[in-house]
């Protein structure tokens, strides 16, 4: 797919503040300050689209922004891309995190054309359990997902193969199509999550 235009379109604290769901829909979850905002970012050739923040746990509600792409039969299509807020924010009350829960859930549950779910992990880091619980929750609403292991310019080359092969085992994953390494910085993996993309839609 050719992305030719994309737009903020709102940022929603309660499910039902989002408009209606008529466009195909890709949503993308990850711990808080991984890198979300940035993916989205390098998907759109975009420098600002989606906020990137230094401060960890900034997003906290839905931002949805509307695409508009060249599919692969050369046809202009549009699409929704939903960034989700981040999880796994320690300094912030049970109650935000219980709303949060919430927001997510009815958001996974209810939303009728969200058709792909992107989960963004640290790819230095080893699986943790919250990550772990995203896949299985994702998974739960039987929503097809791609783990993309992200901030991969910080590694040599064979330590992202080496880090893919064992966050794919951390997490369960069998094949390849189910988790890649990706760079905001250098690109890398770009061209690939955009065909998965494609797919799902
Ligand atoms: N080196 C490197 N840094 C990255 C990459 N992606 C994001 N970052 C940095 O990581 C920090 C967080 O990035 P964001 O894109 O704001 O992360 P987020 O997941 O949207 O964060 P919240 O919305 O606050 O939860 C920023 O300082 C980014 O510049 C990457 O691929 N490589
Ligand atoms: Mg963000």
């Amino acid at each position: 797919m050719r992305i030719i235009n994309s737009k903020f379109v709102i940022s929603a604290a309660r499910f039902n503040n989002l408009p209606k769901s008529t466009l195909s829909e890709i949503a993308f979850i990850g711990r808080s300050n991984v890198g979300k905002s940035s993916l989205i970012n390098a998907l759109l050739n975009r420098k600002n689209l989606a906020q990137i923040s230094k401060n960890p746990g900034k997003t906290r509600a839905i931002n949805l922004f509307k695409i508009e792409y060249i599919n692969i039969k050369g046809k202009k299509d549009k699409l929704i891309f939903a960034d989700l807020p981040g999880y796994g924010y320690a300094k912030v009350s049970n109650k935000m995190k219980l709303d949060w829960k919430q927001l997510v859930e009815n958001y996974l549950q209810k939303r009728e054309k969200l058709c792909g779910v992107v989960i963004i992990v640290d790819i230095r880091h080893s699986a943790d359990e919250k990550d772990i619980q995203a896949v299985k929750w994702v998974s739960s609403f039987q929503k097809p997902f791609l783990l993309v292991a992200t901030k991969s310019d910080k590694l040599g080359k064979s330590k992202i193969n080496s880090q893919v092969n064992l966050l794919r085992q951390e997490f369960s994953l069998f094949g390849d199509e189910q988790i890649m390494g990706f760079s905001s910085k250098n690109l890398l993996g770009k061209e690939k999550i955009l065909e998965w993309i494609e797919r799902r839609i």
